[in-house]
């Protein structure tokens, strides 16, 4: 959850925080150990049970390359063309398809609980995980150490590392079992610890949210991330558009004040990518255009802006939209 771009987009606003523990540490083992003793006193301050957290604290090490995963994210510019390529090749659209038939009667069931359409559960769970193949092999209480310890955003990782004793303390997963992206995402779904205490979902009834083994507990997880944060399961996140001669793109971004109703839009010039006129029916949309004007364009509806809370990147968005649409394509 969040997932990983949502704490990409928290780096500025925690790089305010300054680290609480001194400016000058040695960012090196015996520094570490330091740190990770305070950890576990304000820890215990906060109430987490001191058996469990020495069992945590005895497998926490410092991860040199968590820190470098971090300092060394690249600076896209890539174009959105060629992240789709990526994102969504045609073999990950045959895998989503076929795991959307393999799982439909859950998928269903789910979908309609939460009212959100099953090719968008699968949709977001192959972009985060590849339907749960790669979900990261990082302990994730040595990664969230790590980076609070490196000291740029110690304060949102801090407050991850202890939703995660919040996870183990209420019996989800083991300790050992607690893997995840070097950035702390975890499992299928790939929720930061926060995410997992505010939307994961124990929807077999074992008593344990399982976003690691469990499809119906990863994909109630992912349905209801989505319900909470406003999908409406009437409506699809919207469609590629094209412009009539003239319009420049005024208007365009994902700010509440240009949500308008699509009758707006077509009298300022967008089109169906077919170029015909835009659907008469009565429904909001933002104008976006990742790329820029000579990029792919599309006009966006209230469920874009509920992934964009899942990840604020368009290009993430603009993926998982594509997936689901290739799914209900069927190829
Ligand atoms: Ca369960």
């Amino acid at each position: 959850m969040l997932s990983r771009c949502s704490v990409l987009f928290l780096v500025c606003f925690c790089s305010i925080f300054t680290n609480a523990y001194g400016q000058n540490r040695d960012k090196d083992e015996a520094g570490f150990a330091q740190y990770v003793s305070q950890l576990e006193q304000d820890a215990i301050a906060k109430g987490y049970d001191k058996g469990l957290l020495e069992k945590v604290m005895a497998q926490v090490t410092y991860r040199p390359s968590v820190v470098k995963s971090d300092k060394n994210q690249p600076e896209k510019k890539i174009t959105l063309d060629s992240y789709l390529a990526t994102r969504v090749p045609d073999w990950k659209v045959k895998q989503a398809v076929e795991y959307y038939n393999t799982h439909k009667a859950l998928l269903d069931e789910i979908g309609n609980k939460y009212g959100v359409q099953p090719r968008f559960i699968v949709a977001l769970w192959g972009n985060e995980s590849n339907f749960g193949n790669l979900q990261g092999r990082f302990p994730v209480f040595s990664a969230l150490a790590s980076l609070a310890y490196e000291g740029r955003r110690e304060a949102l990782f801090k407050k991850q590392f202890f939703a995660a004793l919040q996870i183990i303390q209420e019996g989800h997963i083991a300790v050992a079992d607690l893997k995840g992206s070097w950035a702390g995402a975890m499992g299928q779904s790939q929720f930061m610890p926060t995410s997992f205490l505010h939307y994961a979902v124990d929807y077999d009834g074992d008593g344990k949210k399982d976003i690691w083994q469990t499809p119906a507990d990863v994909f109630a997880s992912i349905a209801n991330f989505l319900a909470s944060e406003g999908w409406d399961d009437q409506y699809t996140w919207g469609r590629q558009v094209k412009f009539v001669d003239g319009y420049d793109g005024e208007h365009q971004g994902l700010n509440k004040n240009q949500f308008v109703p699509l009758s707006v839009w077509q009298s300022r010039g967008v089109r169906k990518f077919d170029l015909s006129a835009l659907p008469a029916a009565d429904i909001k949309a933002s104008l976006i255009m990742p790329d820029g004007i000579n990029g792919r364009l599309y006009l966006v509806y209230n469920n874009f802006h509920t992934l964009m809370k899942w990840n604020r990147s368009s290009y993430f968005g603009i993926s998982v939209s594509y997936l689901a649409d290739r799914i209900k394509k069927g190829n």
